[in-house]
């Protein structure tokens, strides 16, 4: 079986992956380290430059990906976007529903970008998902802002899905499905 290295801190991110990978035949081998994130305005910048920085440094020897997603809000001129995760932990779900009381807008999308390390140089992968914001919490599972993004075609959030519900929509599992289909034709 093919064992791809995923870069990252956060745990539901590679369960994600590991249980789509399976699918493929592929197993994801969870490696969770620090490295320096830079800060910018676009997500395939901060992916690739975080694979750079790896590099760079040493961190992890062979191939290896890491993956950088943002929630992108239309009525917030795509606010939290590239910083969702300093939006999250600092004014979190109830601040974004704050922030949009009375606005009748609630369109957003997820954006998922990996960048995958091989000796001839960095490939990024990208998927988003399209859905809106809903007017309260809902939902226990998953994580980040899955309780407040709505998933049209289900009529359900993030957090109102099995982690296999939610790899049936997600942005991250069309990242990933680009990615194993890759690694499906190297094998
Ligand atoms: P890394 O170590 O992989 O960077 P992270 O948790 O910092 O882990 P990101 O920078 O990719 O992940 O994501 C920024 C934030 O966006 C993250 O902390 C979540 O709050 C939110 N987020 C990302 N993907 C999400 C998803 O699938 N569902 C809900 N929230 C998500």
């Amino acid at each position: 079986m093919k064992k791809l290295n995923f870069i990252t801190h956060n745990k539901n991110k590679y369960l994600e992956a590991k249980i789509l990978a399976q699918e493929y035949n592929i197993d994801i081998n969870w490696i969770n380290v620090e490295y320096d994130e830079i800060q910018h305005y676009n997500l395939d910048v901060i992916a690739k430059k975080s694979c750079e920085i790896i590099q760079e440094k040493k961190i992890v020897e062979g191939e290896y990906f890491v993956e950088d997603a943002g929630l992108f809000i239309e009525s917030l001129n795509s606010f939290p976007g590239p910083f969702s995760a300093y939006c999250y932990s600092t004014i979190g779900n109830q601040g974004i529903l704050n922030l949009m009381t009375n606005e009748n807008n609630r369109k957003a999308y997820f954006k998922s970008v990996i960048a995958y390390t091989f000796e001839e140089g960095i490939t990024l992968f990208t998927g988003i998902t399209n859905g809106e914001i809903t007017n309260e919490m809902r939902g226990e599972k998953g994580f980040g802002f899955d309780p407040i993004f709505l998933h049209l075609d289900s009529d359900r959030t993030f957090a109102e899905m099995s982690l296999k519900e939610k790899n049936l929509y997600s942005h991250r599992q069309k990242s990933l499905r680009k990615m194993f289909a890759l690694f499906s034709l190297r094998l």
